[in-house]
């Protein structure tokens, strides 16, 4: 008889929502179904400033994504409106709204797991930790997990009218990879023994954390794919690029072991605005700073917190330089007026000659939040 042996495995299960804001405005307003929508800064007939929050598929056809100025995101639609696409909807959102159907979702999620962590307003992680034992092969374990990544599909899809991509893996890094692989409304499953294989023949930017300068430093030594990342030794990695490689040989293996856990989540809560005009006129800009510190104090209540220590404040100037001072208290401040207040402080002196001698216009005001409790 073979020795018995329980090995206990991770089952990460990583949830993101399609197109996430631009559906919830389709299922709210059915005259919206189906047609090009954006959701984001108002365009103002192509002259607008900001940028694109999120559209919806048909709209990404014409080139529309998330972090596109809504200048751009008006002239793709323009150009696709005069090939004779249907016209593209524009709208400044309901922030409310999403973060309150963020809420329910994220409700629905919580309650279904071992571990749950939420990641972004529409994102999460599940964790389920199991044993497999004999009799009950690992490859079971993988075919409850997809099931179970039905149900959840349903589940939202039922109470919500919402569509999302789930990746289902052995650890966090994989699940996220795999909820990217297939969008939307995907499920995709990688199992223990098919993480390297899954990887190989993606693009190095399918790896989190992997942007446009990091891609371009990996291409430079003539990595373009995970396959290519695979092929090269751990310490010839160390050799190139220090503590970084390493982490690029554990990701393209797919190894990571971050947990998932809400507890080290959310350093750092904020928002910045973009004004419709470079201005330097002080009561508009305190109007906005205290719009400002109200919304990041609503989302700083929302995710649980009860304290902040540092506050910081950013400014952009229309020639686009950009500024940061920050405070950090002895003493947790719990209040919005704490916020507000200190904000103020920290933003004030570049209105005038202090931070600000040549009288330069502001461009854009941001506050945040950190060491949070
Ligand atoms: P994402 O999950 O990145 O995007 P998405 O849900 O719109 O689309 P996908 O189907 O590709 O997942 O972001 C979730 C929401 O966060 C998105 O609906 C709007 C918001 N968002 C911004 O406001 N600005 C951004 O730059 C991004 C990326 C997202
Ligand atoms: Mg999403």
């Amino acid at each position: 008889m073979s020795p018995r042996h329980d090995i206990a495995m991770r089952i990460v299960m990583h949830v993101d929502m399609d197109a996430f804001f631009a559906a919830i405005e389709e299922r709210y307003n059915l005259q919206f179904r189906g047609r090009p929508l954006v959701v984001g800064a108002d365009p103002k007939g192509g002259k607008g400033r900001g940028v694109v929050s999120t559209a919806n598929y048909p709209a990404r056809k014409f080139g529309i994504r998330s972090a596109l100025p809504i200048s751009q995101a008006w002239r793709f639609a323009e150009e696709a409106r005069k090939r004779g696409e249907p016209e593209t909807i524009f709208l400044e959102g309901n922030y409310r709204l999403y973060g309150e159907v963020s809420d329910r979702i994220m409700a629905i999620l919580s309650r279904m797991a071992d571990a749950f962590e939420q990641a972004s307003v529409d994102e999460a992680y599940l964790e389920w930790r199991q044993e497999t034992r004999n009799g009950k092969s690992e490859i079971k374990l993988w075919e409850e997990a997809k099931k179970r990544a039905g149900a959840i599909k349903r589940k939202i899809l039922e109470e919500e009218g919402l569509t999302c991509s789930v990746g289902i893996g052995p650890n966090k890094l994989v699940a996220k990879i795999a909820s990217d692989f297939k969008k939307p409304d995907g499920l995709t499953v990688v199992p223990m023994g098919e993480v390297e294989a899954f990887l190989r023949p993606m693009g190095i930017r399918a790896i989190p954390g992997i942007g446009p300068k990091s891609e371009q430093e990996l291409n430079r030594h003539g990595i373009k794919t995970i396959a290519d990342l695979q092929r090269m030794t751990q310490s010839k990695l160390v050799e190139v690029f220090g503590a970084w490689g390493e982490d690029m040989y554990r990701k393209a293996r797919g190894i990571s072991d971050s947990p998932v856990s809400n507890e080290w989540e959310a350093k750092s809560i904020g928002e910045q605005e973009t004004f419709a005009e470079d201005t330097l006129q002080a009561a508009f800009i305190l109007e906005r700073l205290k719009g400002l510190s109200e919304t990041v104090f609503r989302r700083f209540r929302r995710d649980g917190f009860s304290s902040f220590r540092t506050v910081v404040a950013t400014v952009r100037f229309a020639d686009f330089t950009t500024m940061t001072r920050s405070h950090t208290a002895k003493k947790p401040m719990t209040a919005e007026k704490e916020l507000y207040a200190e904000s103020l402080r920290l933003l004030l002196p570049f209105l005038d000659k202090r931070e600000n001698p040549q009288g330069r216009k502001i461009r854009l005001i941001g506050v945040r939040v950190e060491k949070l409790a």
